[in-house]
């Protein structure tokens, strides 16, 4: 007894070191078998604003614990009860919340800490229950994910599993640092198929990413169906890299992949690419070039060779017609208009084009992204750039931040997931290095430009270009584990920077991934369990 009240003493003092890390397996577990069986709280990625352990204690789930749900959290009570329901093989019904916890998983809306704002969550675990509250169902949802991180790997599984079921008990504040953490899906160099989108969405929730960019267009293929010019799809999106046969989303699929990116929480950023990456469009629209003459599709990955024709009308015509439908089938705030490598477009076309562009997107209700070349351009305010250099300096995207644009932070040699690992990765590119993990954890967003101050930061993004990829599986080769090593990055409070406590969280996801079937890079810098 008195063994266990100094536990609990230590484990308090030495809680906030275990959260950054640096005690590393201190907390002991009372037995070894329970040890086997049980999670630490500090287990989870990305790492919690805090977390407090009560050692020896776990909450049970059970063949008659119930998910007890307040209004309005209904929708986030069903998704964690049909996770769970599909492991552990128990009823779990989600019920009306009345006040009394015993033997349930409580979801409740509002009573959080004030601290945890729209995304964050409070945690607390007990042997009697499981109590998550939060202020929005988003902060529930992200509540939802460390829960899931707490149980077993096994309650990843997709078929009933042997308990026991246990949570490690404890308190948990959390909350996000940035607004925006979100990866980018290329579907443009490589078609990946609704379900495909679909599936990568759910591994990217678990990581409390909230955000998915999807590069719609570029030189080898066009998306995403637009019904005033329909050639786009069908002839624009009928290839791909290496000449496959490619594929679009028709608007209703592409209004499927948001509501259900929007049910766990994630926002779509679409992105139409232009000036240039635009040969897949012009294939399919002689007007928009500035000869008349429509190129031939492309299937090659140079980049930089496309632009449509600044000086004719018909370009602007397109471009509100496009992003008018683009517009109306996005409930997010964010329309990505690209903006990258004009190499083909002259620097003043350039500005033309933007200048004239930018209003349009405004006009429409949504804020314009760009990559940061989008600088080069008078942008409004609003506006956001996405930094993807390999430096540390940039004099324009700094000036663009002194007018008032905020910034995602995406620079390619420590957030493209496209980068090989090392020499031996099969897939991806090298253009910006190699990438290992640590690598991907080892930078600061807040500090990563020089001259750019935090608060311009809106957060970090990590891109996946799929010219070397074809598949689901080859997606989260690439993706796994450094998504979410960049999640933690835009996650977890600075205080938390550990790369010893990073791998040994990240470990403990492996046999998570296993379950569920996410293909991931073993990489030899992590101690896999
Ligand atoms: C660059 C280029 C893309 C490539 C990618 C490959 C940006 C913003 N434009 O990043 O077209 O696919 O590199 O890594």
């Amino acid at each position: 007894m008195r063994h266990a009240r100094w536990r609990g003493l230590l484990s308090v003092l030495v809680a906030p070191l275990l959260v950054a890390g640096v005690a590393g397996a201190a907390w002991a577990e009372p037995t070894a078998a329970a040890a086997e069986q049980v999670t630490r709280l500090t287990d989870v990625v990305p790492a919690p604003v805090e977390a407090r352990p009560t050692p020896g204690e776990t909450f049970s789930l059970n063949p008659a614990t119930r998910i007890q749900v307040d209004r309005g959290a209904g929708d986030v009570g069903e998704q964690l009860a049909h996770l769970l329901r599909r492991s552990t093989g128990y009823w779990l019904p989600v019920v009306p919340d009345h006040g009394f916890t015993s033997n349930a998983i409580v979801l409740r809306l509002g009573g959080a800490d004030p601290r945890v704002g729209e995304e964050g969550y409070q945690l607390d675990v007990t042997r009697r229950s499981v109590v998550l509250r939060a202020n929005q169902p988003a902060g529930l949802f992200a509540g939802v994910q460390t829960l899931r991180q707490l149980l077993p790997a096994k309650v990843e599984s997709d078929r009933p599993q042997r308990g026991p079921w246990r949570v490690p008990a404890g308190q948990v504040l959390d909350y996000p640092r940035f607004a925006h953490r979100a990866t980018m899906l290329d579907v443009a160099r490589h078609f990946l198929t609704v379900d495909e989108v679909k599936a990568h969405i759910d591994r990217i929730a678990l990581y409390k990413i909230n955000r998915l960019h999807l590069h719609l267009s570029d030189d080898q293929g066009w998306r995403i169906e637009i019904k005033s010019w329909p050639r786009l799809a069908t002839y624009g999106g009928s290839t791909e890299v290496g000449g496959g046969p490619g594929g679009y989303y028709t608007q209703d699929q592409y209004r499927d992949i948001v509501e259900h990116a929007r049910r766990r929480h994630v926002t779509i950023v679409p992105e139409i690419d232009m000036p240039g990456h635009t040969n897949a469009a012009l294939a399919s629209y002689a007007e928009l070039n500035c000869d008349g003459k429509a190129p031939p599709l492309y299937t090659g990955i140079e980049v930089g060779f496309s632009s449509l024709c600044v000086g004719k009308d018909v370009t602007y015509r397109f471009v509100e017609d496009v992003v008018r439908e683009l517009a109306a089938l996005t409930p997010g705030p964010y329309l990505h208009i690209g903006g990258d490598e004009a190499h083909s477009t002259p620097p003043a076309d350039y500005q033309e084009f933007m200048r004239r562009v930018l209003p349009i997107v405004e006009r429409h209700g949504k804020t314009p992204v760009g990559w940061h070349e989008m600088a080069k351009a008078a942008t409004p305010p609003s506006a956001v750039l996405q930094y993807w250099g390999r430096g540390t300096t940039d004099r324009e995207v700094v000036e663009a931040a002194r007018r008032g644009n905020k910034v995602i932070m995406s620079p390619a040699n420590r957030t493209y997931l496209d980068m090989k690992y090392d020499p031996s990765t099969k897939l991806g590119l090298t253009w910006a290095g190699y990438i290992e993990v640590r690598d991907a954890y080892g930078w600061e967003p807040g500090g990563h430009l020089a001259d750019l101050p935090e608060s311009a930061v809106l957060g970090v993004e990590a891109p996946l270009w799929t010219e070397t990829l074809t598949d689901l599986d080859e997606v989260s080769f690439m993706a796994f584990p450094r998504l979410p090593a960049v999640a933690e990055l835009g996650w977890s409070p600075k205080v938390t920077r550990s790369w010893e406590g990073f791998r040994e969280r990240l470990a403990a996801q492996g046999p998570r991934w296993e379950r569920m079937g996410v293909a991931f890079h073993r990489s030899p810098q992590i101690p896999w369990r």
